[in-house]
């Protein structure tokens, strides 16, 4: 199956390897770099150890310093080019600012709780590219629900008037986050249901993700404030 069938037709959800290797070290350089967390090696594994040991203000103040990593987007969006642009052409709106999650292990440590990304406003048109920052050990990535199950889910929530209601957040319990190697990235759609669990190490996950649609649909609830226009390179 073709990544656009399993995004459309399947689970909404697909592993991919990234298609240019050297943007996505040049981008894990980039970030060592502009964490810059005192007393530590610029490597990857000694700042996931230095972030593990550090609380959510710790963790937070660092994340500041990743206000000047401008062009985490495109980077993110320029190591999946021919994907991009089989699903969206080539004149995007990209997200202004792409994530970076750092998640620490520990029980009450996970940052998210089952969610799908339409919540938050943005168009059904917008994919998300998640990508880790180094291969993931046991429980610490992210886990996706099929979108036929996610929307069934959400719309018995809704029949009840709830959000994030029982069935919802008991979710959290036995999910399984899918084990991505430094180098595969998941794509996924606004209509999958998604989170994160606790993990037991002794390093953080770091990962980045990003938000972008064709420039031809239309935004609804989103505007340039969130994304900015970007177009790919002419491919060859
Ligand atoms: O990185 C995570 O744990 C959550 C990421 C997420 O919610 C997303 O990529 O939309
Ligand atoms: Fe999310």
């Amino acid at each position: 199956m073709n990544i656009y069938k399993e995004l459309i037709n399947g689970p909404g959800y697909a592993v991919f390897p990234v298609e240019n290797m050297n943007i996505l070290e040049e981008l894990r350089n980039s970030f060592i770099d502009k964490i810059n967390i005192e007393n530590t090696e610029k490597n990857i594994e000694a700042v996931r150890k230095a972030m593990a040991k550090m609380n959510k203000a710790e963790i937070n103040r660092s994340m500041i310093d990743l206000l000047n990593f401008t062009n985490l987007s495109e980077m993110i969006i320029l190591s999946c080019p021919k994907l991009v642009e089989e699903l969206c052409g080539t004149d995007l709106f990209i997200q202004r600012r792409a994530h970076t999650v750092v998640n620490v292990p520990g029980e009450g440590q996970a940052k998210q709780w089952p969610h799908y990304e339409m919540i938050s406003g943005i168009s059904p048109y917008t994919y998300v590219i998640w990508t880790p920052l180094h291969d993931l050990e046991d429980q610490a990535g992210v886990y996706y629900i099929d979108q036929n199950r996610s929307s069934e889910i959400m719309h018995k929530e809704e029949s009840e008037g709830l959000v994030n209601g029982p069935s919802v957040l008991n979710m959290m319990q036995d999910q399984k986050p899918a084990k991505l190697k430094f180098g595969e990235a998941i794509i996924f759609t606004p209509f999958v249901l998604h989170g994160n669990v606790t993990f037991n190490s002794k390093y953080a996950r770091i990962a980045c993700n990003v938000r972008f649609q064709s420039s031809n649909k239309p935004l609804l609830q989103k505007n340039t404030d969130y994304l900015k226009f970007f177009q790919l390179p002419k491919s060859d």
